[in-house]
């Protein structure tokens, strides 16, 4: 009698144990799915790390390394007394402010060839902005980190209207499925969260560094390693001339995006930031929260991740900015400063191409 109830309670527990295994794997499995949906059916390849998951903190690889250039290398002699002086080349914290005339290309993109390194970048083409990939990877193609092992990771809702771009050796793209939306502010809210994502699930293992780009654009110029910092930011074309009361910083206190009138150092723009892989996680995940945050408060930034990126980069510094040259827009005739358009936002008809305006 009590051998036999002693059998039932081990058949009971056993039943339950393996109910709540099957739970939790499903509860998982599900939510890994959610971002982690190989696109089907198309001959771009898709990781098969991309299924490889893991919740906790992610490994970066090793990232501080010296600036060493091979001997004998022949170049023009730096100068102390000649160079920009139309512009401003240094933030009042010291870190570069990257234009044309102030690094040369050459050196710099030897130097850190040295080091092979890889380079992450992430791109949304969510709903009709699909559209938009072909000139983006056919021109980064041609411009952006030339001879560079260069990874693009392509956030989309329709990965089979991803196009087929034939890359150079050393680069490579993965198509990421994540679920559309019907209000761009969250599509591009969003983007922060699932580069979080990204990054701890692959990009932490496969990349030095990483940029996170705007897909409504074009490479019209060399973009090369004088791009490459710890954190990276670009002064936003419509703005960098401006006083800081002019800024479109968000400006209710009710926000976590929240900067009062008389602080912030420049503009950021969305469209283009990067860094040390671990850099990057860690602003992703900051302006994650805080865009989550607001989201419980009821409260959106004036302008969603934007907002909250000029925010934590009022108060983490970046170490290297790049000047409007590496974010133009073509609506914009070239002011006398910007020597070189590298990158720029193409015209688009906002009514026609997002799900709502
Ligand atoms: C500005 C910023 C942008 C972002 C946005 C915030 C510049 C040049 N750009 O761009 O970085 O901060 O404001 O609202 O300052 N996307 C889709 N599908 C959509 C909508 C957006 O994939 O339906 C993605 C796509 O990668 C696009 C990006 O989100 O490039 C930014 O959206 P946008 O281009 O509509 O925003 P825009 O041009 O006003």
């Amino acid at each position: 009698m009590r051998f036999s109830s002693n059998v039932k309670l081990f058949v009971l527990l056993v039943g339950i144990f393996l109910l709540l295994g099957y739970v939790h794997y499903s509860f998982f499995n599900e939510r890994l799915n959610w971002v982690w949906c190989e696109a089907s059916n198309r001959d771009i390849p898709v990781d098969e790390d991309q299924r490889n998951t893991s919740l906790s903190k992610p490994i970066f690889r090793s990232r501080v390394q010296n600036i060493v250039s091979p001997e004998r290398l022949l170049y023009k002699q730096p100068s102390v007394l000649v160079g920009r002086t139309d512009v401003m080349a240094v933030t009042p914290w010291l870190a570069p402010i990257v234009w044309q005339g102030t690094f040369d290309p050459d050196l710099v993109d030897i130097i850190y060839k040295s080091m092979n390194l890889t380079i992450a970048t992430t791109v949304f083409a969510v709903g009709k902005y699909v559209r938009f990939l072909r000139d983006f990877l056919e021109t980064a193609e041609k411009y952006f980190l030339v001879d560079f092992n260069v990874r693009y990771y392509v956030f989309t809702d329709r990965p089979d209207n991803v196009p087929s771009v034939t890359m150079s050796q050393g680069r490579h793209l993965s198509v990421i499925q994540v679920p559309g939306s019907n209000r761009w502010q969250e599509i591009s809210a969003r983007r922060m969260e699932i580069i979080q994502t990204a990054i701890e699930r692959q990009i932490s293992r496969e990349a030095d560094y990483i940029f996170c780009l705007d897909v409504d654009s074009k490479f019209h110029a060399r973009w090369g390693a004088e791009s490459l910092g710890r954190l990276v930011a670009v002064i936003h074309p419509e703005l960098y001339n401006q006083p800081r009361d002019r800024f479109s910083y968000e400006r209710r206190p009710a926000s976590t995006a929240y900067i009062p009138m008389d602080e912030g150092d420049y503009y950021y723009a969305g469209a283009v930031f990067g860094g040390f892989v671990e850099d990057v996680y860690t602003l992703t995940k900051v302006c994650r929260k805080q865009l989550e945050k607001d989201a419980r408060n009821s409260i959106e930034a004036a302008w969603q991740e934007e907002s909250h990126l000029n925010r934590y980069l009022l108060y983490n510094k970046p170490s290297k900015l790049l000047s409007p040259e590496y974010l133009w827009q073509d609506f914009h005739g070239k002011t006398k400063e910007i020597k070189v358009i590298r990158f720029s936002g193409i015209i688009k008809n906002y009514a026609e191409i997002r799900p709502n305006v």
